[in-house]
């Protein structure tokens, strides 16, 4: 209500929320109202199925997720290569012999697309039965300190290692006929990779030309050798080129499904055939701004303020966010921010009402996963991408305090409010109504039963009842990945071989000469990359006194950096981009690749005033920093450059808070 918060109850929130979705649809159409799908979204099971079953519902395609934050160039090739964008490879750690790991830091961020209980343990161990391990990383991480050899490369230009790798791997030779057998497109690849010689492509990467020979030699010796790639690639400028290449290079050097090399897990369901079969997260929409492919069935977050902000047809003028902070975590958050301040409805979902639930019409509170049952994560349970496969169930620990619903139900009735069947299902609808009718106990807030819910999932995919899963409290294992089953079988192109060399990509690869030429002009541009705390979750937990964990949002800078830019360690520096500037101290660090400063992304959360203790932290924003809009992002897979782009940096002048987007003094900065 203006610029005070009002507490209404539940049923006047979604009638007015359903009124306003109403007369939105109704005037603009579906298109004009959208959907952005968080982290937190991803935890559960039914929290994204009914948030996507209401947007389905909705007859919207304008649905935005953070996986154009950090993997979208993974869906957007392995759909390209395998022909499902969730067929998706990992390195069989138990048995892998040569482990390159490239742009990821497990043991802080636990793995990407993998589950691994104890990353050290497992790096170790690899190292223990004389295999090698080599991180490949601007900085000198936990996880290089943890195993393995360090090699430093500058930022952003991880597709001319790969280029140089992948040259060198055929260059020795490979197993063609076991290629051919399986995968098409190999003298495409050749013919790309010939003119990016380890010397050549050197000058940028700054890998030395025997070290890049070194790796290679070792990866081609050991039994089973697996490369690996994370958000430090996919986040870069050419995150689907680079991840492509890695992909073929695992598969011509023999070690794509086999024990050792690289493995695609098996869910509960033949994920890829049940997705070719029916189309689910297969369909080939196009923005209207920019004219993106959708990934996932989604649209590129690095377009969602010129969607707002561009008048006419599919003009995006409603937005639910669920599970997610966006004013914090994409790119350009100050332009952001200014286009949620023109929607005519913004509501969030969320534990918090965080700095995205600060500008927002309605902030519906829901369920934290310690207040429901659920089952852990979709990866799990339909890829099976685990070193070692089971399933867990959770109870419901803490009773939902106050008004507190869970998402499933809130979509539910927002269905039902907004005049519309979830799915577009009539039969759903209804059924599902009639089940949120028997009430958990009485007095308590209205919820679908979901643990009958998640039963039906798992004997669905004949997996038993989920209270038979919560026998087994500490998880029930599957059957292990052996590999050997996914080429030739679980491939679902059209004539089921991996395509090495698809037409999109290697279109897109004409664009790589002119960004070496840009690299190799520039040697001195500082850039700046991610940087993730154990003890923070993006923008999240930060409201937890223990989590607020104070002095990590600064300036890491290498010491002969600051040296040039005149910087002590601990001054105040305004760091900037063509887009922003913001303000902080730096921190010397000599475990940075000179050239490289680093700053974690997550904070700036000084005027979010639902967020009692967050508020009080110091920080910035690093994301108001970092360029959206159609020709800001990558264009493969819509992924936003959030790591590996140029920033100056020098002393700060002039009044203290008169960069900063938050307006935070300088003393709090400190
Ligand atoms: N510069 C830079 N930017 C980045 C990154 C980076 O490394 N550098 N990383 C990127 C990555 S990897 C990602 S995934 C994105 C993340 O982007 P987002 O998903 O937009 O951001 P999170 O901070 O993860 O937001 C999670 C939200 O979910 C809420 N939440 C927690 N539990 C629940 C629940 O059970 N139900 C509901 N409804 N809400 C809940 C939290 O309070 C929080 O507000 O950010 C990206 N942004
Ligand atoms: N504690 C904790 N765990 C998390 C999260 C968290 O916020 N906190 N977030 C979760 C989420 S949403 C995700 S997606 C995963 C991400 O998991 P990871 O992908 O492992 O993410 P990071 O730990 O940020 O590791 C990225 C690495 O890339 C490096 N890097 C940056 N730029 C470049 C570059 O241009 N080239 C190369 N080669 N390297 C580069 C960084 O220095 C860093 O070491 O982690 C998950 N786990
Ligand atoms: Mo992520």
């Amino acid at each position: 209500m203006g610029d005070r918060w009002e507490r209404v109850g539940w049923d006047g929130a979604l009638r007015e929320i359903g009124a306003k979705v109403r007369q939105i649809r109704a005037d603009h159409g579906p298109d004009s109202i959208a959907m952005y799908v968080g982290t937190a979204a991803g935890f559960g099971v039914l929290h994204p199925a009914f948030a996507q079953g209401f947007l389905t519902g909705l007859g919207s395609k304008s649905m935005y997720s953070s996986s154009t934050q950090d993997c979208a160039n993974k869906f957007a090739v392995a759909r390209e290569i395998y022909g499902f964008p969730f067929s998706q490879p990992f390195p069989d750690l138990e048995r892998v012999n040569c482990l390159v790991i490239v742009g990821a830091n497990p043991i802080i961020s636990k793995w990407s697309f993998l589950q691994v209980p104890n990353p050290a343990r497992a790096l170790q161990a690899i190292e223990a039965r004389g295999g090698q391990v080599f991180v490949v990383d601007p900085r000198r991480t936990e996880t290089a300190r943890a195993a393995g050899e360090h090699v430093f490369i500058r930022p952003d230009t991880d597709v001319f290692f790969y280029l140089s790798f992948l040259r060198e791997l055929l260059a020795g030779g490979v197993d063609e006929e076991r290629v051919r057998l399986h995968a098409k497109g190999l003298e495409e690849i050749r013919a790309l990779c010939a003119p990016w010689t380890p010397e050549r492509t050197a000058e940028v990467t700054r890998i030395p030309p025997e070290k890049l020979r070194e790796m290679v030699a070792a990866f081609r010796a050991a039994d089973g050798a697996a490369l690996y790639s994370s958000t430090g690639v996919n986040m870069g400028s050419n995150g689907s080129l680079a991840f492509w290449l890695q992909e073929v290079a695992n598969l011509v050097s023999g070690n794509l499904d086999r024990p050792g090399g690289t493995l695609v897990g098996n869910g509960v369901i033949d994920f890829a055939a049940f997705g070719k079969k029916t189309g689910t997260l297969m369909r080939s929409d196009r923005s209207r701004v920019g004219d993106f492919l959708s990934v996932n069935d989604g649209f590129p977050g690095g377009i969602l303020a010129d969607e707002i902000l561009t008048p006419g047809d599919r003009q995006v003028r409603a937005l639910f966010v669920t599970g997610g902070n966006p004013l914090l975590t994409m790119a350009n958050a100050g332009r952001l921010r200014k286009a949620f301040e023109k929607l005519e409805l913004l509501v969030t979902l969320d534990i918090f009402r965080n700095e995205t639930g600060s500008v927002a019409h309605y902030v519906l509170p829901c369920t934290s996963p310690l207040e429901r049952p659920d089952l852990p994560f979709v990866f799990p349970l339909m890829l099976g991408m685990q070193e070692h496969p089971y399933l867990q169930a959770t109870e419901a620990i803490l009773p939902p305090p106050g008004d507190v619903r869970d998402e499933a139900t809130i979509y539910l009735d927002l269905c039902r409010e907004s005049g519309i069947s979830l799915f577009g299902s009539r039969v759903a609808q209804t059924v599902l109504g009639a089940l949120k009718k028997v009430a958990p106990r009485p007095g308590s807030q209205p919820a679908l039963p979901q643990r009958l819910l998640l039963s039906a999932i798992l004997r669905a995919t004949r997996q038993g009842s989920f209270r038979s899963l919560l026998r087994s409290p500490h998880g029930r294992l599957r059957a292990p990945n052996r590999g050997g089953d996914f080429l030739g079988a679980r491939v679902v192109t059209d004539d089921r071989l991996v395509d090495l060399a698809p037409r999109r990509l290697l279109d897109q690869a004409a664009k790589l000469e002119e960004d070496f030429e840009r690299e190799r002009s520039h040697p001195d541009q500082l850039k700046l990359v991610t940087r993730r705390a154990v003890t923070t979750h993006n923008s999240w937990t930060h409201n937890i006194e223990t989590f607020a964990s104070p002095g990590t949002n600064v300036l890491y800078i290498h010491p002969e950096d600051a040296a040039r830019a005149g910087l002590t360690d601990g001054a105040i520096a305004d760091v900037s981009t063509r887009v922003a500037a913001v303000r902080l101290p730096v921190k010397f660090l000599s475990d940075l690749m000179p050239g490289t400063v680093a700053l974690p992304h997550g904070w700036g959360h000084q005027h979010a005033t639902g967020l009692t203790v967050a508020s009080r932290t110091s920080g910035v924003n690093v994301n108001l920093l970092a360029a959206d809009g159609p020709d800001g992002i990558e264009r493969v897979s819509g992924m936003a450059h959030l790591t590996g782009f140029p920033v100056e940096v020098r002393q700060a002048r002039g009044p203290r808070d008169e960069r900063s987007w938050s307006g935070i003094s300088g003393d709090s900065l400190m």
